[in-house]
């Protein structure tokens, strides 16, 4: 698949996206998120895709709304009809999306990296809100995804003082699951990625279940882990799984 703004590739289960505008830090334009949002339908439609991953071209993951665009019709449309929707797009892809940061990641290119289930930054990547700097509020799901990974005192410092976060500082504080030295990091998330895409349809659950638990009492989450562990065990991999393990050998999941 060909797009304007960013490259598509999957084989081996895994759809690597990456962001191709690296003259601009991979700064969001109104064609780099259609470009963005018909890859992940892509992803999502196909059965032999197992996992998602996200990533920049050049020196940066994502700077974040193109500036030099902005001016172009009105904000509050412009993130209901694009940011919006790209955010629930990778929310709602029963896949697990894998952010691989491989450089600066600042507004809304931060919110993507919360967006995805994981983050494995390289040692060079760095995080900036960078909305206030620009006069701006904290958007893309942002203000949702940044107070649950690192609690709401921190998010508003992170927030308010848009301070630049390197890629050790950002592990320290949870915004990020693992960093990697520069020489290791495509070796890093390729691993990740590849193991993600041989698991169980089970993680597509289980991404929707961590999903409902923002919102849900426990008597209610009891109730989706019941719901979910019903169709769990009644899928293919859910079956292959527990044989697997009663013949004593590794599982062999399709991904049903
Ligand atoms: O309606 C709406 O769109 C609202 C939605 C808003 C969502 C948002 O994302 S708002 C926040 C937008 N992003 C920013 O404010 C970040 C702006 N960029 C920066 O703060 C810095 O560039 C970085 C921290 C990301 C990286 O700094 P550094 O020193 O590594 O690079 P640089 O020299 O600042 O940037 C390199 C080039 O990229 C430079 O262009 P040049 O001088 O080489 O011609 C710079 O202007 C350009 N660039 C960087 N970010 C953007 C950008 N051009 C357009 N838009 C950008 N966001």
């Amino acid at each position: 698949m060909t797009y304007e703004t960013v490259l598509y590739e999957a084989a081996g289960g895994v759809a690597v996206i990456t962001l191709n505008r690296p003259d601009r830090l991979n700064a969001f334009t109104r064609q780099m998120h259609a470009d963005l949002r018909a890859a992940l339908q892509a992803a999502a439609g196909d059965p032999a895709v197992r996992t998602v991953v996200l990533t920049g071209a050049g020196r940066a993951f994502c700077a974040g709304q193109d500036l030099e665009e902005i001016g172009q019709g009105p904000v509050g449309d412009l993130v209901r009809d694009q940011y919006n929707p790209l955010i629930l797009a990778i929310r709602r892809l029963a896949k697990p999306v894998l952010a691989a940061v491989n450089g600066v990641a600042a507004g809304a290119g931060m919110s993507l990296a919360l967006a995805c289930d994981l983050r494995i930054a390289s040692e060079r990547a760095s995080f900036t809100t960078a909305f206030a700097r620009v006069g701006l509020v904290a958007d893309s799901g942002m203000s949702f995804f940044l107070p649950r990974l690192v609690g709401s005192g921190k998010a508003a410092e992170l927030l308010f003082l848009s301070e630049r976060v390197d890629a050790q500082q950002a592990l320290a504080l949870g915004l990020v699951n693992r960093v990697a030295p520069e020489s290791e990091f495509a070796a890093a998330w390729r691993e990740w990625a590849e193991r993600l895409a041989r698991g169980p349809a089970a993680l597509g659950y289980m991404k929707q279940l961590l999903a409902r638990s923002a919102h849900a009492t426990l008597e209610e989450q009891l109730e989706h882990e019941a719901w979910f562990q019903g169709l769990a065990a009644g899928s293919a991999d859910g079956q292959e799984g527990v044989r697997a393990f009663v013949e004593k050998r590794e599982p062999r999941f399709r991904g049903q």
